[in-house]
């Protein structure tokens, strides 16, 4: 049987946490946003900031873009972002269209009534797709805006249809080896219905798509209360479960630091995950990604502590006896199965995680080693001026 440092170490291996290029920019709320003087407003910036975090803690490999943002240009953007990839030591990850920002979007992208905002939106789908298959990435992660303010202003089985063609459309552009992730959320910005706004509608949605359409959990994209980690189970038995985008809340999509509110609950998704590749001997193809909001915290420091969090929260999953606990559920064993869980979570895996860094040449303390490095002074006096200009005001 494995020592509790081989199950760390094993599982270590597998983690692989992709950040958001978005991630190091600056952001707010509605408002207003809090300018940082070393903020990353550029591509390569992110970029360099990516290759930052991924060379202290070893482990994220890949940077989700966001086309609007970090590719205005559209495919013509992609030569520049393969230099960065090989600048900075990071490559492109999940290409995510931007169908929200643009005025034309205001009353929906594949739900709008107007027929050509709708094919715009296609188009942008379309490119992103082309952008996705020049840069290698395997995922395109579609989020949507679309829903309604008010009752009655939307219709609402229209608008499920146009989306249903849509999806199928974009997804018969996919190369055999891509994926198309549907992310679902039920609220914000449209406050009375959300087109795609719960698991079961991004289910169904991406069954008519295709095969290569999977499922996107956004951890704060749920109501309050409601258990995540049985929509994951579900999704992991129907073989739906495309990736996450991992955040913690209090109150709505609130985009905190992962694990910052409640690490339990991203323990218990990370144990169904492992559960289920117990029981069926098959490693879950899933996407490991961050999708955070530092308005306060440093951008790069708030990535270390989420990518140390996780893979506490991950190796401690793994320390869960299955066998014990499968074992435990079939006898209706309840405290028994409850502390099998509980045991793993208490089990302080700092220490593992640490000799696990050591091995790999890596610090072992990713934190206090960028604080060390001098990089954040240098970004904050080359970037001082230029985020002195920054606008905070949404006015
Ligand atoms: C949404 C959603 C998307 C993200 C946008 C910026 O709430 O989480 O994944 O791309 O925000
Ligand atoms: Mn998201
Ligand atoms: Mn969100």
């Amino acid at each position: 049987m494995d020592s509790s440092n081989d199950k760390v170490f094993a599982a270590l291996e597998t983690l692989r946490i992709e950040l958001p290029s978005w991630g190091f920019a600056n952001t707010g709320t509605r408002f207003g946003k809090f300018i940082q003087a070393a903020a990353a407003t550029t591509t390569e910036e992110k970029f360099s900031d990516a290759g930052q975090v991924h060379l202290l803690t070893g482990v994220c490999p890949t940077v989700a873009l966001h086309v609007l943002w970090d590719c205005p240009d559209g495919v013509q953007n992609t030569d520049a972002i393969k230099h960065f990839a090989t600048r900075y030591g990071v490559v492109p990850g999940a290409i995510n269209p931007n169908l929200f920002q643009d005025q034309e979007y205001k009353y929906g992208s594949f739900g709008n009534p107007d027929e050509s905002v709708r094919r715009r939106a296609m188009r942008h789908t379309e490119d992103s797709i082309e952008i996705a298959k020049r840069l290698n990435s395997r995922d395109i992660s579609l989020w949507f805006a679309d829903g309604s303010n008010y009752p009655v202003t939307a219709n609402i089985r229209q608008r499920k249809a146009w989306f249903a063609q849509a999806l199928k459309e974009a997804h018969e552009r996919l190369s055999p080896h891509q994926r198309m992730l549907v992310e679902y959320k039920p609220f914000e910005p449209a406050f009375y219905h959300t087109d795609i706004a719960d698991w079961g509608m991004a289910l169904l949605l991406s069954r008519g798509a295709g095969p290569q359409a999977k499922v996107l959990v956004d951890t704060g994209h749920h109501y309050a209360a409601q258990n995540i980690e049985q929509i994951v189970a579900w999704l992991l038995s129907e073989n739906m479960l495309g990736g996450f985008h991992f955040n913690d809340r209090r109150y709505a999509d609130d985009d905190l630091t992962m694990g910052s509110i409640d690490p339990y609950q991203v323990f218990r998704i990370f144990h169904e995950i492992r559960f289920y590749e117990w029981e069926t001997g098959q490693r879950a193809d899933i996407a490991y990604m961050v999708d955070q909001s530092h308005n306060l915290k440093g951008k790069i420091e708030a990535m270390i502590q989420t990518v140390t969090v996780a893979q506490q929260l991950f190796t401690k999953a793994a320390l869960v006896d299955a066998k014990k606990l499968a074992e435990a559920q079939k006898k209706c064993d309840l405290v028994e199965a409850e502390s099998l869980l509980q045991d793993a979570f208490a089990t302080d895996v700092r220490p593992a995680i640490q000799e696990w860094r050591e091995s790999k040449g890596l610090p072992k303390d990713p934190m206090e080693a960028f604080r060390q490095s001098g990089y954040l002074e240098r970004i904050t006096k080359e970037r001082a001026a230029k985020n002195a200009h920054n606008i905070s005001s949404y006015a």
